[in-house]
């Protein structure tokens, strides 16, 4: 890895960490699949647990930080200069299921600017890193998003609604709209990692309302730094940590956006 700021050292350190019990867990998942409780309640300590060795080890070389997490919620609200953003499991779903699609994301921010983030996958053993300024790596190689020019040919990735969405029928809409010029779409259930494979072209584009701050802070400076381009959109003012998030390899950028602005149906 060529980026070395204390920060991503101690993000990527607290991940190799929290991912032993995380395979550990995970390894479980399969024999829960079939008992009668169901692995419900297992996720949600797996969850926790991931969190809590996430936390302890930031905490220990910065015990006066602010934390922002998906579990435990605001941690030394007072400190607006430093800041960690940690979705322990992203893509909760999938773990919960057995498939090897969610990764920890951790972000890091100071004065309200993201300075660096890391998203692992552990069962796939890759771990995305960027730094402000010094780009972003899959372990140890340089990342960049493609070079695609023609949206109906790209590849793009969505997500959502969730349960319990208030505008799923917009969302429908709006993926109706992208699908009947762009053949190829996916949904594969986590956020961070639907970023991060923006960042290194795997996919073209990526768009999907009613995200969480913690889902996509790594992934905004790991798609800027690999040379995307992040756009939030219908951003609501009195709930800042919502988001609704368009993210591309830059080319496609405005005619995704078109067609996701696009109301005539037919
Ligand atoms: P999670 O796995 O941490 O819950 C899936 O479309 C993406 O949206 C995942 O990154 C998922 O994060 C996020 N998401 C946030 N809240 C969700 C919810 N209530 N239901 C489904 N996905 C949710
Ligand atoms: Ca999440």
């Amino acid at each position: 890895m060529r980026l070395n700021s204390p920060q991503i050292n101690l993000i990527t350190r607290a991940c190799m960490k929290a991912s032993r019990s995380l395979i550990r867990d995970f390894g479980e998942i399969e024999n829960l699949q079939v008992s009668t409780k169901g692995p419900g309640d297992f996720v949600s300590s797996a969850d926790k647990r991931t969190e809590k060795i996430l936390i302890d080890e930031l905490q220990k070389a910065h015990p006066d930080y602010g934390i922002l997490t998906e579990e435990t919620g605001i941690i030394n609200k007072s400190n607006t200069k430093n800041r960690w953003i940690i979705d322990p499991i992203d893509g909760t779903m999938n773990f919960l299921n057995g498939i090897p699609q969610f990764a920890i994301s951790i972000a890091y921010e100071e004065n309200g600017e993201i300075k660096c983030g890391v998203i692992f996958n552990p069962i796939m053993n890759e771990m995305y890193c960027a730094e402000k300024g010094n780009g972003s790596y899959l372990n140890n190689s340089r990342i960049r998003v493609s070079n695609k020019k023609n949206i109906n040919d790209a590849l793009l990735v969505t997500g959502g609604p969730k349960g319990a969405s208030q505008i799923k029928d917009k969302i429908f809409s709006e993926y109706i709209n992208v699908s009947k010029n762009v053949p190829n779409i996916r949904k594969f259930g986590s956020a961070a990692l639907d970023m991060a494979y923006v960042a290194c072209g795997r996919f073209d584009g990526y768009w999907q309302r009613e995200l969480n701050y913690w889902d996509i802070a790594a992934g905004i400076i790991i798609l800027k730094e690999a040379g995307g381009f992040v756009d939030f959109f219908e951003q609501d003012a009195d709930s800042p940590l919502k988001k609704n998030i368009l993210a591309t390899n830059s080319n496609i950028h405005e005619e995704l956006k078109e067609l996701i602005n696009k109301k005539d149906i037919e």
